[in-house]
């Protein structure tokens, strides 16, 4: 792809942005950048691009800002509807999304991983293994490191975390494996339907032919229904015993590929909950079918300590365990990670509702959890739903949260934030809610 001279249109000045601007200048092309924030706000952005000959434009969109432009790369946080993204559609000026731009300039194969949950741990998972098979790799993506950043590096591998915004505006992508976890609803509102949702996750698939992988969860129906839809070569994941694939018995991860077995003992791993073992048979598949041999991905299953805000152990006072899962941020995550417990729960949820239903917690909600305590903006909408179930209290914000429930908590409960919600109603993002909820717990 030629981009010398090409006249482009970031939109979004964030991270996306920002290394989506200092590529294409590299590259030539005359670049454009817009923001609906005002530049007061943007100031360290700009900033870090100084020197650049970049023209911003920031305020309210105008359709005006497209004279002129030849190429069209919005942030992934940028909906269809934004006026220019739409305008551009339609008139025919190309839409590229970040990762098709990187994609078209990337040496190496690519991993990609995506699904409503467990994205973030699989895909760490897979590019942990590729990196003790002694591979040079990268990753990044939703994760949190732009694709695009990654372009002019040498690498053997890129491993990334792909999300449903990036998938919306592809074209040529073509991961040599594409690895499906789940879906479950989310972002409903970004999307009209869930099934809009869940087209746009299914683009992951789209452009492989048959000399690539596309890893499908056997576990999930939506997930495995793809299998005949699928050009590439399907492999699976899921927990009854198959001939080609992954599966999962009570200690073990068992992949099979032809006359070939590989087994890998689970009894030192550190992450729990059924759904970490899906997490670990997608990622021993990926890595499997990126070359890797045995013994690094067995070492990575056993040294993985987990992410920061997913499911993570805080602290125990008074006989009481404290557990941060603030990257729980739809429905589907609450449900997996409620399941992992066996001891009652005071859940700890709230933040900005997605429009999706809060019907899949009912079951969790009536067997696991003794006290619900809800805060920020979607909490009235969740004591409708959920409130009949258990003992529910509602809160202003997460430090009257977290006051409750180490009030109401007995020795042997667990206090789980999990919110169900997006954080951006009090918080920045879900890294500074969890920080927030661990600087408050360790100060009980
Ligand atoms: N903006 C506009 N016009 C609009 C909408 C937004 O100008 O119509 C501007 C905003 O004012 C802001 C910028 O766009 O300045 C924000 O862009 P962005 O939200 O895409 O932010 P980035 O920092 O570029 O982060 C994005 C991903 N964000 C989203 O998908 C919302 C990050 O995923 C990702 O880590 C990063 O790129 C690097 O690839 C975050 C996320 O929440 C973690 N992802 C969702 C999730 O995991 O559920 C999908």
């Amino acid at each position: 792809m030629d981009l010398i001279g090409k006249k482009v249109l970031v939109i979004g000045l964030a991270r996306t942005g920002r290394e989506c601007a200092r590529f294409l200048v590299e590259q030539g092309a005359s670049v454009t950048v817009s923001d609906l924030r005002p530049e007061a706000e943007l100031k360290d952005e700009v900033k870090s691009l100084a020197g650049l000959p970049i023209r911003y434009f920031f305020g309210a969109e105008e359709r005006r800002w497209l004279e002129v432009i030849d190429c069209v790369i919005p942030s992934p946080g940028v909906a269809a509807e934004n006026p220019l993204l739409s305008e551009a559609a339609a008139s025919g000026i190309p839409v590229l999304s970040e990762i098709e731009l990187a994609y078209r300039f990337f040496r190496a194969p690519l991993v990609a991983v995506t699904g409503t949950n467990g994205k973030s741990t699989t895909t760490t998972l897979i590019g942990e293994m590729v990196k003790a098979g002694g591979q040079k790799v990268f990753v990044g993506g939703n994760l949190g490191t732009p694709f695009i950043g990654a372009v002019s590096g040498e690498w053997d591998w890129g491993v990334l975390e792909i999300s449903s915004f990036q998938l919306e505006w592809i074209e040529r992508f073509r991961p040599r494996v594409a690895v499906l976890l789940n879906v479950t609803e989310d972002h409903l509102d970004r999307y009209a339907t869930f099934d809009d949702y869940r087209r746009a996750k299914e683009k992951i698939f789209a452009a492989q032919s048959e000399g690539e992988f596309a890893v499908l969860n056997r576990e999930d129906p939506r997930v495995w229904a793809l299998k005949a839809n699928v050009k590439a070569r399907v492999v699976s994941f899921g927990f009854a015993e198959v001939t080609e694939g992954a599966y999962a018995t009570a200690n073990m991860i068992v992949w099979r590929d032809g006359a070939n077995e590989e087994r890998f003992p689970l009894a030192d791993v550190k992450i729990p909950g059924v759904h970490n073992v899906e997490n670990m048979m997608a990622a021993v598949a990926a890595a499997k079918l990126a070359g890797i041999a045995r013994q690094p991905i067995q070492q990575t299953l056993e040294n993985f300590p987990g992410l920061e805000h997913r499911l993570e152990f805080v602290r125990e006072k008074d006989g009481v365990s404290y557990y941060n899962d603030s990257k729980g941020t739809n429905v589907g995550a609450v449900v997996k990670s409620l399941a992992g417990f066996s001891a009652p729960v005071i859940l700890i949820a709230g933040g900005i509702d997605k429009g999706g239903d809060y019907g899949p917690l009912e079951e969790g909600i009536k067997r696991k959890v003794r006290r619900l305590v809800l805060f920020g903006a979607a909490k009235n909408v969740i004591a409708r739903a959920l409130g009949h179930l258990t003992e529910t209290v509602i809160v202003e914000n997460l430090a009257a949260a977290v006051g409750d429930a180490a009030a109401a908590a007995r020795a042997g409960d667990v206090v789980l934030l999990s919110p169900a919600c997006s954080s951006f109603d009090q918080f920045r993002n879900y890294a500074e809610r969890g920080r927030s909820f661990k600087n408050l717990v360790q100060a009980l």
